[in-house]
């Protein structure tokens, strides 16, 4: 047991101002059914801003993550667009490369999930917080991230107890998506864990890759971050993804899998090999093993668990409260066979025994659930204080954050909109307003240039 008093704070991404619906993400079915639709982004933050709240008013620590500059217009210029003013770089985006422009107006910075894999200081060998930003590199708009993501991390996280690593190399082999495809397992949070690896393919060994999507996930990035962030062979896990569920949309293990401490709720198809990783997983967990939830196909089909997302839930353990909470979309109540199930997990008093829906429509329409809005970050009380950065959540900084929203986004914005050029300095005016809020410094490109 530890000496500290450690808590799992829950960083959320705030939604940016050019929350969109341009199709963008092959492997996500929502993603791709809802390409062209008109979205609303000041319900979409108001939204993830509202759970936030919610978590914070449970007791839970919680914590934000701002968005990021887009238009990207750096990334334009890179790609060869060049003009007099940003207006004319984005026209010639616009009518040369639909998709190029699409893509760096994404607004998809906001899925921290997919930020960074975190193993915290009980694990690694130094006693320090390890952080590698993920390379995101299988989806183009999403590959735009990672530089401003690590000078985020490095602003929030700027103190000794914290090492943010460099990203991995952005090749295919070294394809990452973070803390998706990462889940520790432990007592207590102080506790020494064991971290869980879930990889969709690898380059070495036998091949049971997808056929029909991209296997975000490499196995050879799992390895390359749990060597370098000090983590054990008795304590670190790799498991590969069930290929057939990739190709049916599970493009993260978030997506049909969610564990906290010592609770472990994952779907029958989940694994190319469920039973071997349980048992993997409770020889390293060791004492009395790990409580396991395996939902078996017959109680909620494939189809069912993605289209609700009722594993990219968030399962947390609320002060005071015996049992364990599940952060589920308002969706699960809409799937009579998802419904049904959690009324009784909660009538029979299971390891899950709280249920709290949110209405989160606006990020589900791009498949990106509650699970993907936040990155959990084991904290000290003494890290939380020393941490210069006004990200953690309270009713004044709440209060803030919704007059921020309400003042600069857009009620709605259609996929044409994003040729308006107004949106560059838009987003640039209310992101300086942010960063100071936040105390953040400079960390995007037009702060720095
Ligand atoms: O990478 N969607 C994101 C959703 C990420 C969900 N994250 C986790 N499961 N942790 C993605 O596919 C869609 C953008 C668009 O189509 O406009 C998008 O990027």
């Amino acid at each position: 047991m530890s000496d500290f008093n450690c808590f799992e704070v829950n960083f959320d991404g705030l939604v940016g101002q050019t929350h969109n619906y341009a199709g963008l993400s092959f492997g996500n079915v929502a993603s791709s059914d809802n390409g062209g639709l008109t979205s609303s982004p000041k319900a979409a933050a108001l939204q993830g801003l509202e759970k936030m709240m919610a978590l914070h008013r449970l007791g839970l620590k919680q914590a934000v993550i701002p968005p990021q500059e887009r238009p990207h217009i750096p990334t334009l210029k890179k790609l060869g667009f060049s003009g007099n003013s940003d207006a004319e770089i984005i026209a010639k985006a616009s009518r040369a490369e639909p998709y190029v422009l699409a893509s760096v107006c994404s607004a998809s910075s906001m899925w921290v999930a997919n930020a960074a894999t975190i193993s915290p200081f009980p694990d690694s060998s130094d006693g320090k917080t390890h952080i590698t930003p993920a390379n995101l590199n299988s989806m183009f708009h999403r590959s735009i991230e990672v530089e401003t993501t690590t000078r985020i991390l490095n602003s929030i996280f700027s103190t000794d107890s914290f090492v943010v690593h460099d990203p991995l190399p952005s090749c295919s082999i070294y394809g990452d998506e973070g803390a998706a495809n990462h889940t520790r397992f432990c007592e207590e949070y102080g506790d020494t864990g064991v971290e869980l690896f879930v990889y969709g393919s690898s380059k070495v060994g036998p091949t049971f890759a997808p056929g029909k999507f991209p296997a975000r996930q490499k196995r050879e990035s799992c390895e390359v971050i749990a060597r370098s962030h000090g983590l054990t062979s008795r304590n670190t896990i790799f498991a590969q993804q069930n290929p057939n569920a990739i190709d049916r949309g599970v493009f993260h293990n978030d997506v049909i899998a969610v564990g906290n401490r010592n609770l472990w709720f994952y779907h029958q198809e989940a694994f190319l090999n469920n039973e071997e990783v349980c048992r993997q997983l409770n020889a390293a967990f060791g004492g009395a093993g790990l409580t396991l939830i395996e939902v078996p196909s017959n109680r909620i089909s494939l189809e069912n668990a993605i289209s609700s997302y009722l594993f990219n839930s968030q399962l947390v353990s609320v002060p005071g409260q015996e049992g364990t909470t599940i952060i589920v979309p308002i969706e699960c109540q809409e799937n009579s066979e998802v419904n049904d199930y959690l009324s009784l997990l909660e009538a029979e008093h299971a390891a899950i025994n709280h249920v709290e829906y949110f209405d989160l429509r606006q990020s589900m329409k791009n498949g990106g659930g509650p699970a993907c809005l936040r990155l959990r970050v084991v904290m000290t009380d003494e890290q939380i204080a020393g941490c210069k950065a006004n990200v953690f959540l309270s009713e004044g900084l709440y209060r803030d954050l919704k007059r921020w929203i309400e003042k600069h986004y857009r009620e709605s914005l259609a996929p044409e909109q994003l040729t308006d050029p107004a949106l560059v300095e838009e987003c640039r005016l209310a992101l300086d307003e942010l960063s100071e809020l936040l105390n953040l410094g400079s960390v995007y490109h037009f702060q720095l240039s």
